[in-house]
């Protein structure tokens, strides 16, 4: 298939193109680097280094012999994304190009802002240009689990059926998110739904859980191909960060309770349903929603996890939520659509906790320590105007 892997620079969108690259579709990828920018702002960077794209993608080219086409711009303008479309011409765009950190939005009132017009905004202008160009696209959206935040209820797969003073219905489910960012994934998936009914696009929803790991077959073929591992306060998720915690000695943060449970996976994970969603697109016209994850733990969970078989001497420690959600909850959620189109997880394993810290080990002089502690309060609401995406060093 043409593939489109759109934020094909970052830590999911870099191994995603090369696995899709490998397994013989086209595939082009593109970016604003807005990512690496957001580094520069927060004064952070990836714990394994990374290469610029162009040299990614002509070391994958002397690899594999394949070629990965690049596109450097930004989805917030629409005469990039038609150009981009019209010339790459796509069967299935992949689309993971978003500001994708929950305390990055919550800094203060410019990141919220933002995060929703980089993520709406882009988003939009995809739908419109696909449903001008081509409505055969099929879009296969990055969501997230998070969108559903943690109700006293099973989560279902998108949609919940609903009996209501005797009439029934079947209705997306109720959507409770727990950041900025997490809103606007709720908002593309409303715009999504929308656009499908209206113009009879097709697309795939995926609400993805959290991801861990660093390595895929792909990355690991050269130095070069490594993906971006964060570990800080604002981008680094929660296991990739225990790991680099456990590394470099930093007792674990468990915020409050540590009874958050979420929904999880591996990065090869992420890769397999990917291409899984791409080769059984949905009808013209549908739109579908799958929970894309393997496994739900607690933090508390992961942190003895590790600690127990981290081949260091870890500490576990408590500290005051710097985020406003519940701390102690049910949570189960059903995933049944990926696994029916043959998905084989890899599950959480001590094997792959123990190479997570080995990164961290491998890597640990490249640690800035002071990047590790959360610093984004959410229940701080701070009005000014600052500039996201850093103009530091422009
Ligand atoms: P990432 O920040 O590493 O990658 C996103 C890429 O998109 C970056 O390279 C960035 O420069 C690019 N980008 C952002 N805005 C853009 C724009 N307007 N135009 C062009 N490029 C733009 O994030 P990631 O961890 O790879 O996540 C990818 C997607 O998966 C995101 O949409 C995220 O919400 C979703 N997701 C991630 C996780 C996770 O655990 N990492 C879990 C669930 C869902
Ligand atoms: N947490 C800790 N200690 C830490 C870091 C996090 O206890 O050091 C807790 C948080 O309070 C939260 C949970 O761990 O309850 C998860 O936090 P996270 O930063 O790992 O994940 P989250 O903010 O939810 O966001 C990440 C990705 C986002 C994606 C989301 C999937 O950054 O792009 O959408 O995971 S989901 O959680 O399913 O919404």
């Amino acid at each position: 298939m043409r593939i489109l892997v759109l934020g094909g620079d970052g830590y999911l969108g870099w191994p995603t193109a090369l696995h899709l690259s490998q397994r013989g579709h086209d595939v082009g990828v593109v970016d604003s680097f807005a990512r690496r920018h957001y580094d520069d702002e927060m004064g952070t960077s990836s714990l394994v280094p990374i290469r610029q794209l162009q040299r990614r993608v002509a070391t994958w080219k002397e690899v594999s012999g394949h070629t990965i086409e690049p596109f450097i711009g930004d989805l917030t303008d629409p005469v990039f994304v038609l150009e981009t479309l019209r010339s790459f011409g796509p069967e299935a765009i992949v689309h993971f190009a978003e500001q994708r950190s929950a305390p990055y939005s919550m800094i203060d009132r410019s990141h919220a802002v933002y995060t929703q017009v980089n993520n709406v905004v882009g988003t939009l202008n995809l739908l419109y240009t696909i449903a001008d160009l081509d409505p055969s696209i099929h879009l296969v959206k990055l969501g997230t689990m998070g969108e559903y935040g943690a109700p006293n209820i099973d989560i279902e797969e998108g949609f919940i059926e609903i009996t209501h003073k005797g009439r029934t219905d079947v209705l997306p489910f109720p959507k409770q998110p727990n950041s900025f960012y997490h809103l606007s994934k709720v908002h593309d998936s409303h715009n999504i739904m929308f656009a499908c009914r209206i113009w009879g696009l097709r697309s795939t929803d995926l609400n993805q859980g959290i991801v861990y790991g660093q390595q895929t077959p792909e990355t690991s073929l050269h130095a070069d191909l490594a993906t971006r591992f964060d570990y800080d306060g604002v981008f680094g998720t929660v296991l990739n960060r225990f790991a680099v915690q456990a590394a470099v000695g930093y007792p674990l943060t468990v915020y409050g309770k540590g009874g958050q449970t979420r929904a999880m996976l591996d990065i090869r994970d992420t890769l397999a349903c990917i291409e899984l969603a791409c080769l059984n697109p949905p009808a013209q016209g549908e739109y579908r929603v799958f929970n894309q994850f393997t496994e739900s733990f607690s933090v508390r969970d992961l942190a003895e996890w590790v600690k127990r078989v981290a081949p260091v001497e870890v500490k576990v420690e408590s500290i005051p939520n710097p985020r406003s959600e519940q701390e102690e909850h049910y949570y189960q959620a059903v995933t049944t659509k990926l696994p029916a189109l043959g998905l084989k997880p890899h599950l959480l394993s001590d094997e792959t906790v123990v190479s997570l810290v080995e990164a961290g080990l491998r890597y640990r002089d490249r640690v800035n320590v002071e990047a590790i502690r959360p610093t984004v309060n959410w229940r701080a609401t701070k009005s000014e105007v600052s500039v996201p995406g850093g103009a530091v060093g422009d």
